[in-house]
Formats: structure tokens, sequence, C-alpha cells
């Protein structure tokens, strides 16, 4: 792994490099239940602005302890008594740091488990697939801390639940758990036998076997194309696809079908 992931220059970030090329970002703030600092969004960008570059073929992130995120740090914010710049500042930083993530070309599955709200929402929003447990839960408290959301939320979760369900859950505080949640959009799995790590892990894995610059087509440009007219989306798919379905690493994949060793795509597939 190339020197600047080593896990040992992240302090609020817990990172292990695994054998199989999946990373896990653990957010390690568990006694402030993994609340985003200014520190904790510089570490985020630093991760994901390397990641694409240094091997790293999927990302499981999680945070440590009972809760996924809490959010913007709220003392951090109180105690620094913000201009609307320096505010909106670390907006920026945030997207920053959420952008890497979803236009990185990397697989990001989010790990969640207990409280995802707020700021953690959005960073849950910025991974290209989510999975929940039965501890986990999604909610905007902006609306009753007499806030906003600077982090994306009025993109990704709004795209995700709708705008409808967004301005409820900010205007009422709304709380969204179980089934429901996975039914509203907010995950894609949910795991009732065990912790929603280890099956983002295990599709961290699937993920991690795929080719590279599939993973980084399917990672960037689906996101790239949705803020496209369809009209240059399909232009942008048309190029895409041009170097993609050509790699020469695909190449032993198409031998494969062609020579009926490779799996088929049934319901009963392994
Ligand atoms: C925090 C934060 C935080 C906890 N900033 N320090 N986010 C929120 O409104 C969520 C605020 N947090 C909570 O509602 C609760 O803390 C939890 C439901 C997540 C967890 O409850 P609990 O009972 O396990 O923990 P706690 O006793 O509330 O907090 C434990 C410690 O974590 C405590 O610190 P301590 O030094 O007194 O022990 C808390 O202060 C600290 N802590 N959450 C700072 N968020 C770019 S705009 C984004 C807008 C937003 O994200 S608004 C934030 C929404």
């Amino acid at each position: 792994m190339p020197v600047d992931l080593d896990p040992r220059r992240f302090t609020l970030l817990d990172i292990e490099h695994r054998d199989d090329g999946v990373s896990i970002v653990v957010l390690n703030r568990p006694e402030k239940r993994n609340a985003l600092n200014v520190a904790t969004i510089d570490e985020l960008v630093d991760f994901f602005a390397a990641a694409p570059r240094a091997g790293v073929r999927a990302v499981v992130l999680a945070g440590a302890g009972d809760h996924f995120c809490a959010g913007l740090d709220l003392i951090e914010h109180h105690d620094a008594d913000r201009s609307p710049a320096d505010f909106m500042h670390v907006c920026l930083r945030w997207h920053e740091a959420f952008n890497k993530m979803e236009y990185g070309g990397v697989p990001v599955i989010a790990a969640l488990s207990g409280a995802v709200v707020g700021g953690g929402l959005e960073l849950a929003s910025s991974a290209h697939i989510r999975v929940m447990d039965n501890s986990t839960y999604f909610a905007l408290p902006e609306g009753q801390r007499g806030l906003f959301t600077g982090g994306g939320a009025t993109i990704r979760v709004a795209q995700l639940v709708g705008k409808a369900q967004m301005v409820d859950m900010m205007l009422t505080g709304r709380v969204h758990q179980g089934q429901a949640a996975v039914d509203l959009g907010l995950a894609q799995y949910i795991e009732t036998e065990r912790s929603s790590f280890d099956k983002a892990l295990e599709i961290a894995q699937q993920a991690a076997a795929n080719l590279p610059l599939t993973n980084f087509a399917i990672c960037s440009a689906i996101s790239h194309m949705q803020n496209m007219s369809p009209f240059d989306a399909a232009y942008a798919e048309s190029v895409v696809a041009g170097v993609v379905n050509t790699q020469p690493d695909a190449r032993a994949r198409l031998a494969a079908f062609a020579d009926k060793s490779a799996p088929r795509t049934r319901p009963d597939a392994p």
C-alpha cells in the first residue's frame, strides 16, 4: 500500500488495508458518537482523494461504538462561533470529502449502526451502498437544532427518499428505522441476524472482485450522468462503455462466458 494511505497517518480514522483489496475505514471518536469535526473531515478528504490511485478496490465505512455518526460536531460549532463565511468553508470541505467518495470510482459500502443522523446521514448517502441492521436509525434533526443541512443532504438524501420525505424528516424530526427505512430508500440492505458490518464486508469483497476499471465506471460515471441531460448522458455512457467494454482485462471473462466456464446469471447462481 502506498505510503500516502499508511494507516499511521490517520488519527481520527481507524484504517485497515486487507489483502483482498478491501480497506476498512472506521470513524474513531465513539466517545463523541463519531461527530464530524473539522479534523475528521480533513482525514476523509485525504483518504478518499488518494484511494482511487492507491489500489484500494473497495471500502467499508463504519463507525466505532454503537453509533455510525451523530453528524456535525455541534460542540466544536458552538465553541467556534463561526461567521457565515467560516461555515460556508466548513461545508465546502464536507462537499470535497463526500464528492471524492461518490465520484472517486472506488466502491464505498457504508456499514450503518445506531444513529445515522444529520451530517451522518449526509456522509452515509455519499456511499454507493448502505447496509443497516436492527440498531440503525436515520434522522435529520437539524430542523430541531435551529440548523440546516450543509453536507449535501438537499442533493443526496432528497435523491434517495424524495423531496417530500426529506422535508418531513426536517420539519418533524421523524426517525426512520427497520424495513420501512429500506422501503423508503435510505438503505439497500437490512441485516436482522448479524451486524451491518458483516454484510457490508461481504458486499465489499464481491465488489472488489470486479475489474477496477469497471468499478470506476459504476462508482463515478453513473453519478456524473445523473447530473447531465439524458442526451449528453447517452453520449457519455457510450464513451465510457467504449473504454471499459474493450479493456484487455475483460477478455478472459468474456472467453470464460464463451467456453461456458463462467457462472450464468440466474436467480440460483452461486
Ligand atoms: C456530540 C454530538 C454531536 C454526541 N456533536 N458532540 N446531529 C444531532 O443533532 C445528533 C446529536 N447527538 C445525539 O442526539 C445523541 O448524542 C446520540 C443520539 C447520537 C447518541 O446519544 P447518547 O445518549 O448515546 O450520547 P450523548 O450522551 O448524547 O453524547 C455522548 C457524547 O457525545 C457527549 O459528549 P460528552 O463530552 O458530554 O461525553 C456529547 O456531547 C457527544 N456528542 N453527538 C458533538 N453531534 C454540515 S451541516 C450538518 C448539520 C448537522 O449534522 S446537525 C447535527 C445533527
